[in-house]
């Protein structure tokens, strides 16, 4: 007789199901867009796990609107997101940290409700030398008005506004994390099923961790608070002396950061004011999942989450991590 596994797997797409029984007028469309994400990220994982196997690594020999070198797999993920995504009636707009402008969907119809947001491949200067990288995304709803009749105007919302946010780290194991306002939960892809299965339910990031996540060689060039906070950190002002974490891909850094506690920062220095990550597909998705997990995420100044957006691309510090870090941080603004 067949001995079954302890306890029944479930799937992300259950759990999607589950979640959208809360909202009875659902009709079911948002789970479909969900699986387009998820449906992509499979796929681009299989491409990360053969990089270094025929043609995939490298260049691709573009730059993209932020004048960074483009990777091939960079433009690969892109195009598997838009792909995925664009089939589905809900969307009505995408917009990715590879295109300078949005891509509107060419289904005008009143269920293209929905406006996807997303970085197709994070930390991509890793992949030729094997660390891992990520997908983030957010999702917006079309809010009402006739202001709003342009899709772009969807995307320029405040970060509170999402609907759903999350990222895909293509690491040790490949894990979604995501969350529709109810909690932050982890999915592990299981390789045997080629399903992502719950390994992490209703995630909360400690109330403090041990090391903090910054790229150091910027320190002389970081605004005096946050040279104090890292001084501070490392000194024992929080009654341990603090290590050092950076692997240089953000969705990485953090998950690490949301599993263990301590902080994750990208501060603004003399040369970039507003440092390097971007608000609509970086830093408003892993700010909601933060904040869902217990956490803080701020700019410095105010909340990342609150921060009115005036273009796709546009550029924010970030602070994120356990709330008793980030009390101490915002105990020294000046
Ligand atoms: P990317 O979206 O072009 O990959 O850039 C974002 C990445 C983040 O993942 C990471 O936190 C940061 O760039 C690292 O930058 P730096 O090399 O300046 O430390
Ligand atoms: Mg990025």
């Amino acid at each position: 007789m067949l001995k079954s596994p302890e306890k029944p797997t479930l799937t992300i797409q259950q759990h999607i199901l589950t979640e959208q029984q809360r909202f009875p007028e659902a009709s079911g469309e948002f789970s479909f867009l969900l699986s387009g994400i998820t449906l992509a990220s499979k796929l681009i994982q299989a491409q990360v796990r053969r990089a270094g196997l025929g043609n995939i690594l490298g260049a691709a020999g573009e730059e993209n609107v932020q004048g960074e070198l483009q990777q091939k797999l960079d433009v690969y993920a892109n195009d598997v997101m838009i792909d995925k995504l664009s089939c589905r009636r809900s969307v009505g707009i995408l917009a990715s940290e590879e295109n300078e402008c949005a891509v509107m969907m060419p289904h005008d119809t009143a269920d293209a409700s929905y406006a996807v947001i997303f970085d197709p491949l994070d930390g991509s200067s890793n992949i030729d030398v094997n660390v891992s990288v990520g997908t983030t995304f957010s999702i917006f709803r079309r809010p009402v008005g006739p202001q709003y009749d342009d899709p772009n105007t969807w995307i320029l919302q405040n970060g509170t506004q999402q609907i759903a946010a999350g990222y895909v780290v293509y690491g040790s194991s490949t894990i979604m994390v995501y969350t529709v306002g109810n909690g932050v939960h982890g999915f592990t892809l299981d390789p045997a099923v080629g399903a992502f299965v719950m390994s992490h339910e209703n995630m909360k990031m400690p109330e403090q961790g041990k090391y903090y996540s910054v790229n150091e060689a910027y320190r002389d060039n970081f605004p005096t608070q946050y040279r104090t906070f890292l001084e501070g950190l490392r000194r024992g002002e929080l009654g341990t002396k603090y290590g050092s974490r950076y692997i240089g891909s953000m969705v990485a850094d953090f998950h690490r950061t949301l599993l263990r506690g301590g902080v994750f920062l990208y501060p603004p220095t003399s040369d970039h004011a507003n440092g390097k990550l971007r608000l609509l597909y970086e830093a408003n998705p892993i700010a909601m999942i933060a904040e869902q997990a217990g956490g803080v995420a701020t700019n410095g100044k105010s909340r990342i989450l609150d921060i009115k957006p005036e273009a796709i691309h546009q550029r924010t510090p970030l602070v994120v991590g356990s709330r008793k870090e980030m009390d101490y941080f915002q105990s020294l603004s000046e």
